[in-house]
């Protein structure tokens, strides 16, 4: 059996293993360091009683002869289906143009399976890993890397790129915390209608947007079901990254250049290789939804938004360059001059603080490092007090 050629054009380890077994061999000569993570984007704050409720009546019930549930639909629960096309799409969006998953990252990769390898991409420079691996794995044609620093203000010039079939886009955006705007969407939206191509758009935080200027979903522009394809997840929104539950919007409006339909093509994929979202997750995922939920919910997600606040403040008092923070949960720190892995090794061996490379990113990511505030209230300021003291 000959291996995959698209396996070994990868690094050997991924991103964030990377990071963690950076992390292991620092703990095994430090055994007594007590280590904390800005690294990882993982939750960290309990899910509310009532939706841990629902989670347990789900398991419950499947003890049970009559609550028992096995197969469900493979585009998932009907009535999860339509709540999030009424709760997060104000019903702009209707139920079988949304497809439930077991997260935004599960998802990403059947996408990349749908669309194959004869096709080329434009990523955002730096992006979530997994834009760009991924296509490398399904061995795409051509990959574009759209440059986004705080020169652009974190947006492609849109001008000078090349067209490509799909194109990745982000917001608000991992790792620099950059939110387009609707202006902004619509230009990229523009550049795809006349260059035929697809969007991606991945709005996995798209619940961190408070400023009501700025559009949590691609579908508040005009013309963007057309060209786009949305996924997103309850991960960072409720803190189900271990529950695992996301979802897919495609629009029924999506068409292939022969005319024919991109929905109809997804829903042929998913029912062929995946057997749906777990019944649990998702009873747990309609509860979120639910209206004096989403009020606790949202609790939680301020809290994350303090973290990012308090962090952001520290570090622009002491005069680093930082950006994102704000509608969003990561910090993008630049340290001109420092290549990235050495600001991260600084970082965990000085400060015995986790952050993530800037440079796993992308390029662009070279001067960075990545900050979450999706930590506990305590560490953030333990963390705080560790930069501020000279090493
Ligand atoms: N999309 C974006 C933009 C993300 O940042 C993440 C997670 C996902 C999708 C995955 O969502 P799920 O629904 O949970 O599958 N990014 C985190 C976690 C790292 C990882 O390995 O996925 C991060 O730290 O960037």
């Amino acid at each position: 059996m000959k291996r995959n050629p698209n396996l070994s054009q990868l690094k050997s380890n991924y991103l964030f293993p990377e990071v963690n077994s950076r992390k292991q061999e620092f703990l095994a000569k430090n055994p007594k360091a007590a280590l904390i993570s800005l690294g990882v984007g993982d939750t960290t704050q309990p899910i509310p009683g009532a939706i841990v409720q629902a989670l347990m009546k789900a398991s419950y019930n499947l003890g049970t002869l009559k609550g028992y549930s096995g197969y469900g639909p493979e585009q998932g629960m009907q009535m999860l289906r339509k709540k999030i096309s009424e709760k997060i799409f104000f019903n702009r969006i209707e139920p079988d143009e949304v497809f439930i998953s077991d997260g935004a990252n599960c998802d990403l990769g059947r996408l990349q399976m749908l669309f194959g390898s004869d096709i080329s991409i434009a990523v955002q420079d730096p992006a979530y890993p997994v834009y760009f691996e991924g296509s490398v794995i399904q061995g795409v044609k051509e990959i574009v890397p759209m440059p986004c620093n705080p020169e652009n203000h974190f947006f492609p010039d849109l001008g000078c790129l090349k067209r490509t079939d799909l194109i990745y886009f982000c917001s608000p955006n991992n790792p620099t915390g950059a939110v387009a705007t609707k202006d902004q969407l619509k230009h990229l939206i523009d550049f795809a209608i006349q260059n035929r191509s697809i969007i991606i758009f991945d709005a996995a935080y798209s619940s961190y947007i408070q400023d009501p200027l700025l559009p949590k979903s691609i579908y508040e522009i005009e013309n963007a079901e057309k060209v786009a394809i949305e996924i997103n997840s309850f991960s960072k929104f409720a803190g189900f990254t271990g529950v695992r539950l996301g979802w897919t919007v495609i629009p029924k409006a999506l068409k292939y250049e022969d005319g024919t339909s991109v929905n109809t093509d997804w829903n042929r994929l998913i029912t062929t290789i995946f057997n749906g979202a777990s019944n649990i997750a998702q009873s747990g995922g309609y509860a979120v939804l639910e209206e004096e939920n989403m009020l606790e919910i949202r609790k939680i997600i301020n809290f994350y938004l303090e973290n990012a606040a308090i962090l952001k403040n520290a570090l622009q008092s002491i005069g680093k360059e930082v950006f994102g923070g704000v509608n969003a949960p990561y910090l993008w720190v630049r340290f001109k001059g420092q290549e990235s892995w050495d600001t991260f090794q600084y970082f965990l061996e000085e400060k015995h603080i986790v952050t993530i490379p800037g440079s796993g990113f992308g390029s662009q990511g070279n001067e960075f490092i990545r900050l979450t505030a999706f930590g506990n209230r305590e560490e953030i300021h333990e963390a705080i007090s560790r930069i501020f003291q000279k090493s």
